[in-house]
């Protein structure tokens, strides 16, 4: 394909795939493909050298020792709060919570809003998008507090139903969650009309930010969302590792989340006081090496630029569209006019999962199902799809593999 190559602006001393790895391996006796990045990217060199450093040089429990050791981690520990905080460009690092992910993040935000904010008949607008982890942890809490799920609907074209989500916004709505890219369709949602609408009606937000902090870029104070979640492991960073981002305000009026240690100020038998921000949100000792590792992957997406990043998956995003349509009988689940790197398909008289294990054959890694958004594989009739997710070490030459390991699953099968 004409002009699909390496982006001309992406400095010449910064080799994405070099710096992976994981990449040069075989699977099943053929050069590794890997696109599952929405299911977990795989990690560079700059962040597993981190993480080593640390635990070779820095380890020890943090916020609590006068001993050198402990003030180190404690250093490390919070400069990676700090740089996350620059990430998503919040105002304070009081806003700026480790957790271990995406999915932490939403239960301990349900937990303690619903504890002080949740009332009976009160209701929280989700939409048909979401993957479980934004449906699961809001249905739990309207069970608890005799609140109402309410669900916006999804278009045709794996766009979300704006005018939908806006007729079904009242004074009962409490707090709107919605996912910021979608993981099964790619579709990417108006995060800050959302927001400004949903603060018509005094709701607070949400934004499930698991797909999009992979591309950077991310602006809080811009969406001026309440809350905004995200995990490490999906944007070059390791397992353990996530973010969840609160406006100092709303996180004050929240109760605490987990009770125990580093969570409290004093403590008696008869009453306990809680720390201030961030702490009162990370009880026991937290995961260090896993921030220092996130901090380090923001660095490494910073230093290969956010623009190169998005300009290299769009062109695969772009390119893997037009190829995979040769493909007789396939058709794409999600053609939304604003998407990312996700392509969903199904291909007529072949199941998801037969395409998934013959082209793993071929070394290729693409996840099948109906990864985690199962009403919504319910809404499109589907029993799951074969997503190819990209990330920016992905090549042309790798999608050509795809569509040639597809077309031979399909002739295999039918
Ligand atoms: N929200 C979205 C939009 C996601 O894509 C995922 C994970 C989560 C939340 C949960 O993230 P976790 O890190 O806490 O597990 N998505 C996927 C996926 O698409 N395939 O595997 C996991």
């Amino acid at each position: 394909m004409e002009g699909a190559t390496r982006p001309l602006d992406i400095p010449e001393n910064i080799s994405f795939i070099e710096a992976f790895p994981i990449l040069k391996r075989e699977v099943n006796g053929h050069k590794l493909v890997y696109f599952d990045n929405a299911a977990s990217s795989q990690k560079p060199r700059q962040v597993l050298d981190a993480i080593e450093e640390y635990y070779f040089k820095e380890h020890s429990n943090v916020h609590r020792g006068v001993h050198y050791l402990s003030q180190l981690a404690t250093d490390r520990y919070e400069s990676a709060r700090e740089r996350m905080r620059k990430f998503i460009n919040a105002k304070s690092t009081r806003e700026i919570i480790f957790t271990k992910g995406c999915t932490d993040g939403i239960n301990l935000v349900a937990a303690a809003f619903a504890k002080k904010h949740l009332h009976e008949g009160d209701e929280i607008l989700i939409t048909e998008m979401e993957h479980h982890s934004n449906i699961v942890p809001w249905q739990m809490a309207c069970d608890d507090k005799g609140g109402k799920l309410i669900v916006a609907n999804v278009l045709e074209d794996g766009s979300l139903d704006y005018k939908d989500l806006k007729s079904k916004l009242s004074d009962k709505t409490k707090l709107v969650s919605v996912v910021h890219i979608s993981n099964a369709l790619g579709t990417v949602n108006p995060v800050k009309k959302i927001v400004a609408q949903a603060k018509k009606f005094g709701a607070y937000t949400l934004v499930d930010g698991a797909q999009a902090a992979p591309h950077g870029g991310i602006d809080v104070k811009d969406i001026d969302c309440d809350f905004y979640v995200f995990s490490g492991h999906k944007m070059y960073g390791p397992t353990g590792s996530g973010i969840l981002y609160g406006k100092e305000s709303v996180l004050e009026g929240m109760p605490p989340y987990q009770g125990g240690g580093e969570m409290i100020k004093t403590v008696s038998f008869e009453k306990t006081t809680f720390n201030e921000l961030p702490f009162k949100y990370e009880a026991g000792t937290p995961n260090m090496a896993a921030a220092v590792g996130l901090a380090a992957a923001a660095d490494f997406m910073d230093d290969f630029g956010v623009g190169n990043i998005a300009q290299i998956e769009n062109g695969l995003l772009q390119y893997a569209t037009e190829r995979l349509l040769e493909i007789d009988g396939l058709k794409i689940i999600g053609t939304a006019p604003e998407k990312t790197s996700v392509i969903s398909f199904i291909v007529d008289g072949t199941h998801p999962s037969d395409i998934g294990a013959i082209i793993d054959k071929l070394g290729i890694a693409v996840r099948t199902g109906h990864h985690c958004t199962q009403p919504l594989m319910d809404k499109f009739g589907l029993p799951g799809t074969c997503r190819a997710s990209f990330a920016a070490y992905n090549t042309f030459e790798e999608i050509d593999s795809l569509v040639a390991g597809v077309k031979r699953a399909v002739k295999m099968l039918r």
